[in-house]
């Protein structure tokens, strides 16, 4: 593997009622910032993806303005609500960063939402991780170098996997290939959620 150091895969890091308990915070986060449909910038396409985000940024995308972190949501202009203390205590745990994180993304995938490939690079400070914690359907997850033409190495995340991408893999591409249907209990109506926790500015 190319340009994977940093890159940690942590399988069921959190068992069944602990995912349950970060579905429940989850779920009151959607509830204060609902999830919106991303677009392109310029083209206005939308994302497969449903978004929202806790903590004193989110990420966004919009037609007219782009990618960025904000501290309120696009739609409703009120700010985030914080993010879960479980969350929390996972970056404590696996981030090596002695700084708190200050984002979280909730991604919400459907039975046919992808993600392409892509580098997070909307942060300033690449010197902490991004921390992922997967909820509900399993995917098909691919992660290359840090040249979009560098090789692949693709991956099933299940439900209660983290994966910590810190090190060289910070800026590696890497994006959702597929979602396998009807393979949690987890969400009633099926369905993949991912959350990343992210610094954003240096300290
Ligand atoms: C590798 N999310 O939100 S999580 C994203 O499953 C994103 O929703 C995917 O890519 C998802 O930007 C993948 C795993 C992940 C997150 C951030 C990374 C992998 C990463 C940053 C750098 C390299
Ligand atoms: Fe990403």
């Amino acid at each position: 593997m190319s340009n994977l150091n940093g890159f940690r895969h942590i399988p069921n890091r959190f068992p069944p009622d602990e995912q349950a308990g970060l579905l429940g915070a989850v779920r009151a986060v959607v509830a204060a910032a609902p999830l919106y449909v991303p677009t392109l910038p310029r083209s206005g396409k939308e994302m497969s993806v449903r978004m929202t985000n806790c903590g004193a940024l989110g990420w966004v995308t919009d037609t007219e303005r782009g990618y960025r972190y904000q501290a309120t949501h696009p739609v409703t202009g009120e700010p985030w609500p914080p993010i879960p203390p479980m969350l929390l205590d996972l970056w404590n745990e696996v981030s090596a960063y002695p700084h708190p994180p200050e984002a979280c993304l909730v991604n919400f995938y459907s039975a046919s939402a992808k993600m392409g490939q892509h580098q997070d690079r909307d942060e300033t400070d690449f010197a902490a991780p991004v921390v992922s914690v997967s909820l509900g359907d399993d995917c098909l997850f691919r992660i290359g170098g840090t040249k979009r033409t560098d090789p692949t190495v693709s991956l099933r995340l299940g439900s209660g996997d983290v994966v910590v991408l810190g090190g060289e893999s910070r800026l590696a591409y890497h994006g959702v290939d597929r979602i396998y249907p009807d393979t949690s209990m987890l969400l009633k109506n099926g369905g993949r959620i991912n959350l990343t926790l992210r610094r954003v500015t240096k300290p």
